[in-house]
């Protein structure tokens, strides 16, 4: 059996705005709102599931992609670092966030550089930040100066495919990854003792992994093989209509740990 993580004690997620098909996209494919609605509805239904205590916050029609939440935080254990995202067009969905999160969190804010939440993989006593088109060195140095007291060692990756590194990289149990052939050479995560899943669908590159439990976009049946083939839980969801708005399953939450855990 692979060792699990403890579900996160809270989640932060945020309604679908009608303006969501809108949001930004590599290919401008057109969005079902109803079933976005519905998909996202499942999502928090899995994460109530599993023992999570979900905080559904208000939507944002001025913000079509505010149902992203991940992009605008990044949490280590209870200190947040809100981001200034890559995307001048979702800078205004922090605030909201930010409130949110205060009573949980001690809440700093970036005041330089770009940073994408999705661009930060925790792995342990290490951060993995991509450098994307949304996240550049300014970012990192500023998080890097937020990751220091808490003894995390913060490493740059610089992406050439993928919208954020979590697009193409995850964890499906804290010590082995979940990566897209293809997209990074899996050797520096291998020198860093993980174990690295390649899997042949995009898609299937971000999971969530809480509890014992790994979503996989039902979208990726082959990813899913190969995990259920490793000895992992899979628990297929529906997450087409974030799919297609270049968003997956680590993008639809903010998740806070437990006290001395850390979660994916
Ligand atoms: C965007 O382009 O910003 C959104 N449409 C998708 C953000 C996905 N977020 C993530 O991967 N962490």
């Amino acid at each position: 059996m692979p060792p699990t993580f403890a579900a996160p004690a809270r989640a932060i997620v945020r309604a679908v705005p009608h303006s969501y098909r809108e949001c930004l996209r590599e290919h401008p494919v057109a969005l079902d709102i109803p079933l976005a609605r519905r998909q996202h509805a499942d999502y928090v239904t899995a994460l109530f599931a599993a023992g999570v205590d979900v905080h559904v916050l208000p939507t944002d029609e001025a913000h079509p992609d505010c149902c992203f939440v991940e992009d605008t935080a990044v949490i280590l254990d209870h200190d947040v670092l809100i981001t200034i995202p890559g995307a001048p067009s979702r800078r205004g969905e922090c605030s909201a966030v930010a409130a949110a999160l205060a009573p949980h969190c001690r809440v700093t804010r970036m005041t330089t550089g770009n940073l994408d939440g999705g661009d930060v993989l925790r792995v342990g006593r290490r951060l993995y930040v991509g450098l994307s088109a949304r996240t550049d060195a300014a970012g990192v140095a500023e998080l890097t100066r937020f990751a220091a007291p808490h003894d995390l060692e913060v490493r740059a990756i610089p992406l050439t495919t993928g919208l954020h590194l979590k697009s193409v990289v995850t964890l499906a149990d804290p010590r082995t990854l979940v990566l897209q052939a293809g997209a990074l050479d899996p050797a520096g995560f291998v020198a860093d003792d993980l174990a690295v899943i390649e899997v042949p669908e995009p898609v299937g590159a971000n999971v969530l992994a809480l509890a014992g439990d790994v979503f996989v976009a039902a979208a990726a049946p082959r990813t899913q093989a190969l995990l259920r083939s490793h000895g992992l839980t899979v628990v297929p969801l529906d997450i087409g209509e974030f799919n297609k708005g270049d968003g997956a399953f680590t993008c639809l939450s903010l998740r806070i740990p437990r006290p001395g855990q850390w979660c994916a």
